[in-house]
């Protein structure tokens, strides 16, 4: 389990910062999420062994916001 932060494109309110935590919680390997609206961030708990990053970008782009790394 790594602490990683997930630069998200796209965020501009509080239903956006929920649509996201969700889908990320939504993921096997993700837990812990917390987004950041005015950083545009996501900090997450990641278990690469169950999710990679293009799981993560998947969720993030299939609910309309643009993934723009991790780090
Ligand atoms: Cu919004």
């Amino acid at each position: 389990m790594a602490k990683r932060i997930v630069k998200i494109g796209g965020m501009s309110c509080d239903h956006c910062k929920k649509s996201v935590t969700e889908a990320l919680e939504a993921l096997n390997g993700v837990s812990d999420v917390s987004v950041d609206l005015a950083a545009g961030t996501a900090s997450i708990d990641l278990d690469e062994a169950q999710c990679g990053e293009d799981g993560i970008r998947a969720a993030i782009e299939d609910i309309g916001f643009d993934y723009l790394g991790i780090r």
